[in-house]
């Protein structure tokens, strides 16, 4: 397997005590490389996702990191941010294009769904997100993808994958071998005993042991 290495894509847990959220997001990044984070506050009020967007973006950038909106291309829009993660019950890529432009970054989840993938592509998004590949508590309802999907997809397409649910750095190992582009985690990082840099760090080096060929070439 070669190409980039498959890095990490942090969401933010459904709730949060901002001050303090911000305070364990630097925190984070202190563990290693993470590619992108994910404001996905779940039954959050626009000006709550208004105020941390505004909180936790600087700090995403500070250290090189996209910051990507869950749900709403309009808020994305409306505070800056570098894309937004649409589901099958949000905006399509159509409209969330007109919103934010050809520079920023749609990501679409298309859960276990080959066909929802080829719509996505076709529809100009910038990546799709597969899953949920483990049980998780994070989302309530999911659909249950096998890694082959994650396999079938970086065979035909160009487009980058983003592996999602229940990821750890103990199962990770056949998600980046399958060929993910992304490993997108919440509750690993968040509940992790030894905290979220510990969570980080472990998870990079969970994908460089499971393609040292990849992590040589990048
Ligand atoms: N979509 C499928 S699973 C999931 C989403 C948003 C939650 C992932 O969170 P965790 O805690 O890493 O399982
Ligand atoms: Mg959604």
């Amino acid at each position: 397997m070669t190409g980039e290495r498959c890095r990490v894509y942090l969401l933010t847990p459904p709730r949060i005590d901002l001050a303090e959220f911000a305070g364990r997001l630097d925190a984070a990044f202190s563990g290693g490389d993470i590619a992108c984070v994910q404001l996905r506050l779940k039954g959050a009020g626009d000006e709550e996702v208004l105020a941390a967007a505004e909180r936790l973006m600087p700090i995403a950038h500070a250290r090189g990191a996209a910051f990507l909106v869950n749900d709403r291309p309009d808020l994305a829009a409306v505070v800056g941010a570098d894309g937004v993660h649409l589901g099958p019950e949000d905006a399509s890529v159509a409209e969330a294009r007109r919103l934010l432009g050809h520079d920023k970054d749609i990501g679409v989840s298309c859960r276990a769904s080959r066909h929802a993938a080829f719509e996505a592509g076709e529809a100009g998004a910038d990546y799709v997100a597969f899953g949920a590949f483990f049980p998780t508590t994070t989302k309530a309802e999911t659909a249950r993808a096998d890694p082959e999907i994650l396999r079938w997809w970086s065979e035909i397409a160009e487009l980058p994958s983003v592996a999602i649910g229940g990821i750890t750095a103990e199962n990770c190992a056949p998600l980046v071998a399958a060929g993910a582009d992304f490993l997108a985690v919440s509750s690993y990082v968040w509940d992790h005993p030894e905290g979220p840099a510990a969570a980080i760090r472990a998870l990079n080096e969970a994908i460089d042991r499971a393609d040292p060929d990849r992590a040589a070439q990048s």
